[in-house]
């Protein structure tokens, strides 16, 4: 029955279809029952065997197994997630850096933080506080194209997230980096839409190799994701704190308000920003116990 066998990446589910790239092109697929009904639905990211019929007709047959997986947005085997901020409007928040921050860790994600708009705002202070936790910093601006080449350097043969408030510069500094129209988008002619929806995740193929999500601010990064962390957990996605476990005066020091806490000293002594420590109190608080009820 089957005329061809092949591999592909899905760029973009939708409606049912799955936009497969596979050897330069792309391939319209249906899942095979048993995948579409089973309680693991494809995600784009997925690599995946396909199977194209006589008649033309694409069927995804095997999903490979992931490295990891977005809830939202749902997108599998990424390598690195880039959290765009900007000092200047719309500023952003630095708790929101951080929960991103801890998600990707959590999932074995690289988060790389960009600062853009560095033509109109760029104190240096958000900047300082990510080099401190060990995070690679870029200063960027999609206006004098600041940092763009070595975000291009980041995305090849990788699979990339951009991430970041609305209105920070996602779109504009992915589109002066890969020089693709993305309000066209490789495959949304085909589809017969417009611009990317914020409910659906597009996986755009690189010229330079690689994928890239534009997707859409922090707020898709629902606290589902977040449950999966413990408290006591949380302290591990904090990369700043790692050489001091085990300094603090008590062993199971949640390094709130214990005594001789040496997370806290570190943050007096100028070691760890206030804001990284300040968003870590307040996801401890969030986060659920270790001991659950189940
Ligand atoms: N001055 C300056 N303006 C920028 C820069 N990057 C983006 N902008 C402007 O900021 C506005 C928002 O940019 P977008 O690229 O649409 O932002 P976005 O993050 O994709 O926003 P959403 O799609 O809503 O999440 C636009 O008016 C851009 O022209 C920059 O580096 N410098
Ligand atoms: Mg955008
Ligand atoms: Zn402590």
């Amino acid at each position: 029955m089957a005329r061809e066998r092949r591999t592909g990446t899905i760029l973009k589910g939708i409606g049912g279809f799955y936009y497969v790239a596979s050897g330069g092109t792309v391939v319209e697929c249906k899942a095979g029952g048993r995948l579409r009904l089973g309680d693991r639905p494809p995600l784009a990211g997925d690599h995946v065997d396909i199977e194209i019929s006589d008649g033309g007709d694409g069927f995804i047959v095997v999903i490979r197994p992931r490295k990891n997986a977005l809830v939202r947005p749902p997108v599998a085997n990424v390598d690195q997630i880039i959290i765009v901020a900007s000092e200047a409007p719309p500023v952003t928040d630095p708790y929101l850096i951080d929960k991103v921050t801890v998600i990707a860790l959590q999932q074995g994600i690289e988060p790389v933080i960009v600062f853009n708009k560095t033509d109109l705002a760029c104190s240096g202070k958000l900047e300082r506080a990510y080099k401190l936790a060990g995070f690679p910093v870029i200063r960027a601006s999609a206006v004098t194209g600041e940092g763009c080449a070595e975000i291009a350097a980041l995305l090849a043969d990788k699979v990339t997230c951009f991430t970041g408030n609305s209105g920070v510069g996602k779109s504009s500094l992915l589109r002066r980096v890969t020089g693709l129209d993305l309000s066209v988008g490789a495959i949304s002619g085909r589809i017969g839409r417009g611009k990317n929806t914020t409910r659906h995740v597009e996986l755009l193929a690189l010229p330079g190799g690689g994928f890239a999500a534009d997707t859409p601010g922090f707020s898709s990064f629902e606290v589902r994701q977040m449950e999966r962390i413990s408290k006591e957990d949380l302290q591990h996605f904090f990369p700043e704190m790692e050489p001091l476990f085990g300094q603090c005066r008590f062993a199971g020091c949640a390094h709130i308000k214990e005594p001789d806490c040496a997370v806290r000293a570190l943050v007096s002594a100028g070691g760890m920003a206030q804001s990284r420590y300040d968003s870590y109190m307040k996801l401890y608080v969030e986060l659920r116990p270790i001991i659950e009820w189940e």
